[in-house]
């Protein structure tokens, strides 16, 4: 129950994906007076439980796509009531699989996550060279980028980004996140990215904490 609305059924409907009623339950809860920022911390609380249940292989990517196709949609209703209300976003993530790299799953799975957490993306797309993650960091101010890379090929790239910010006199102003299947803690550690996560749910985890936004702040 918040502010004397019981938005569980909103919360089932995410977690059913079932995309209509979750579009539908959030204008009816805007329309009954619930507060935006309520309904939206329903969505990322009903976001993040999904995220664990994937984390813990209770669930699966379809269904987790499902249910982010959902969230979309009650964010779709939401949005208008959000920007009147004078909420920002919390931070703007611009992500993207790197240079030699198409496969764009596991990053479109991060960036659906992230959107539903209450970040702001910027999709770059798949085969990213590093001076256009650079130019997002320059001229549309992302706080954090997330670079993807499922082939060993590829990986290097992510290097490239790093070493770019670093001469660009970039680096103090953005994080930096890898993951992909290839990618490990080590690799993140050895090219001086700020933080790695293995799974969509943890990517959350470590952009809010890169981002200062959980108590137990620590960085990789
Ligand atoms: C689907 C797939 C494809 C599809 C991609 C479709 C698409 N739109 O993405 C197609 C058929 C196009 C494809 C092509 C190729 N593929 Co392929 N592909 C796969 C496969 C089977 C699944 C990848 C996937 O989507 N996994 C599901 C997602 C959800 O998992 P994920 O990507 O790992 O993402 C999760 C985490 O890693 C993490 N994560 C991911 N990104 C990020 C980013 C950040 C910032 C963070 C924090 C976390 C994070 O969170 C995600 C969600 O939990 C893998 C096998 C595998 N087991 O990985 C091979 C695989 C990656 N492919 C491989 C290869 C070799 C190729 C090709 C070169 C084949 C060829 N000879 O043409 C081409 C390369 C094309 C190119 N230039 O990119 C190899 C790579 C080997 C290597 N070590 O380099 C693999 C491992 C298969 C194998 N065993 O040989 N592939």
């Amino acid at each position: 129950m918040r502010d004397g609305m019981d938005l569980t059924p909103l919360k089932k409907a995410l977690h059913d994906g079932r995309i209509k009623s979750v579009a539908e339950l959030v204008g009816a809860a805007v329309d009954k007076g619930a507060a935006a920022k309520t309904v939206l911390d329903t969505l990322i609380e009903g976001m993040d439980e999904i995220g664990k249940k994937f984390r813990d292989n209770e669930i699966f990517i379809p269904e987790v796509m499902i249910s982010a196709k959902a969230m979309h949609a009650g964010m779709d209703v939401l949005e208008p009531h959000l920007s009147k209300s004078g909420i920002k976003p919390q931070a703007r993530i611009s992500i993207g699989t790197v240079k030699g790299d198409l496969h764009d799953i596991g990053k479109n799975l991060v960036a659906m996550m992230l959107r539903g957490a209450g970040f702001e993306i910027i999709d770059l797309g798949i085969d990213v060279h590093a001076e256009k993650f650079v130019r997002s960091v320059r001229d549309e101010k992302a706080d954090v980028i997330a670079m993807s890379s499922l082939l060993t090929t590829s990986m290097g790239t992510m290097r490239d980004v790093v070493e770019e910010l670093k001469r660009s006199g970039l680096l103090g102003r953005v994080k930096t996140m890898v993951g992909g299947a290839p990618v490990t803690r080590e690799f993140a550690l050895s090219i001086g990215a700020d933080g790695y996560a293995d799974n969509a749910s943890s990517a959350v985890e470590e952009a809010r904490k890169l981002l200062g936004l959980l108590k137990d702040k620590k960085e990789i």
